[in-house]
This record gives C-alpha cells, sequence and structure tokens, in this order.
C-alpha cells in the first residue's frame, strides 16, 4: 500500500467566471483517484500579481490526502485545468484555471516539471491567506511557520472574500 502524503493545492481564476472555475475545480479535486479532500479555503478575489492588463482573480486552497506520487498528482491536475479549457499564453497572465501544488507533505522537490514547495508561496497573500484558513498551525518547509510567513508578506491586503453559494 502507497503511503499517504497531505498536500496543499492552491487555486487561481481570473477568466470565465472565476468564481464557478474554483468552485468546479474543487469538486473535481474531491473525485481524484486514490485521494480525500480533506478541506477548503474560502474562496478570495485578489489583484494581479504580475502584469496588471487582466482582470482580478479568484483563489482559494485545498488540503488533501493522496495516495498518489507528486508527479502523478501534478498529471491529474494539469488534465483538470485542460479540462477547464486553460490555455498558456503568457506566464502569471489571465488562465481560467491554475491548480498549483503548494506543499507536498514535507517533501523538497526540484525537478523540470515540479518545484516543492511551490517557488512563490511565500510571497503571495493570495495563497497564504487561504492556506491559513485551512491550516493555521503550519510550518512551511524551509520558511518557517504559516502565519509569521503572512505576518510579513509585502503584498497589500487581498480585495475581499466571495459569499459561500
Ligand atoms: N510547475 C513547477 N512546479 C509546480 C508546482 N508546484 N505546481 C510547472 C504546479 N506546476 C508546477 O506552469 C508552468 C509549469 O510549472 C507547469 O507545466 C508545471 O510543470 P503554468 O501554470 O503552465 O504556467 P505559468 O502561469 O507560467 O506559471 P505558474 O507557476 O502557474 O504561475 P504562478 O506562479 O502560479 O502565477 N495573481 C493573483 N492575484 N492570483 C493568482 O492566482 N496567478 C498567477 C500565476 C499570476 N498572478 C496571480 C495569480
Ligand atoms: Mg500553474
Amino acid at each position: 500500500m502507497s503511503a499517504i502524503t497531505t498536500a496543499y493545492i492552491g487555486l487561481g481564476s481570473n477568466l470565465d467566471d472565476p468564481v464557478n472555475q474554483v468552485h468546479s475545480a474543487l469538486s473535481e479535486l474531491s473525485r481524484l483517484p486514490d485521494t480525500q479532500s480533506v478541506a477548503q479555503s474560502r474562496l478570495y478575489r485578489s489583484a494581479p500579481v504580475g502584469p496588471a492588463d487582466q482582470s482580478d482573480y479568484v483563489n482559494a486552497v485545498a488540503c488533501v490526502e493522496t495516495a498518489l506520487s507528486a508527479i502523478a498528482l501534478l498529471d491529474a491536475l494539469q488534465a483538470i485545468e485542460l479540462r477547464h479549457h486553460r490555455k498558456r499564453v503568457q506566464h502569471w497572465g489571465p488562465r481560467t484555471l491554475d491548480l498549483d501544488i503548494l506543499l507536498f507533505g514535507d517533501q523538497f522537490i526540484q525537478s523540470d516539471r515540479l518545484m516543492v514547495p511551490h517557488p512563490e508561496l511565500a510571497n503571495r497573500r493570495f495563497v497564504l491567506q487561504p492556506l491559513c484558513d485551512i491550516a493555521p498551525e503550519l510550518t512551511v518547509p524551509g520558511a518557517g511557520k504559516l502565519c509569521d510567513v503572512l505576518a510579513v508578506c509585502p503584498d497589500a491586503p487581498l480585495l475581499g472574500v466571495v459569499p459561500p453559494q
């Protein structure tokens, strides 16, 4: 039997009804093979980081327990992105759905396809704030306690919480 790993996944969308994109992606995450959905954050609106000439984002974070390897999880996330008609046009540019592996247990992974912890995790309030909703006691490998990392994050406050449907 494969080991079970707790993984945190960041969701982001700023095209084609972002709230709906994120809700449907959260429900697809809960149906991944050999994986259980453990927690989902609230949905937040956030100003774009990167190119400014794009719409505001909706962001959230999910926690799963999975028997998949990190690379098999990435494959599964990219299959979900494709079903959401994700096109890779511009780095940090607009997207129907972005699914990033933020943390995979306490593993450090540095390969061509996968960097974990996500290299920008500690710099982004739109990731740290929803992560804090579901894992306030978390320690981010290599960065320290989540609440301390959030306290020094230089990003402006998020734009607000999306009311639950
Ligand atoms: N990859 C490497 N590590 C990972 C990982 N931990 N999780 C590789 C997922 N993928 C990872 O990603 C390019 C490649 O990164 C993948 O093929 C995978 O093998 P991508 O999503 O196709 O391309 P990208 O947009 O150029 O990069 P990335 O890393 O997704 O961008 P970011 O860093 O996620 O930034 N502003 C707000 N407010 N909210 C947002 O959600 N998102 C972005 C995208 C920019 N600004 C934003 C937001
Ligand atoms: Mg991505």
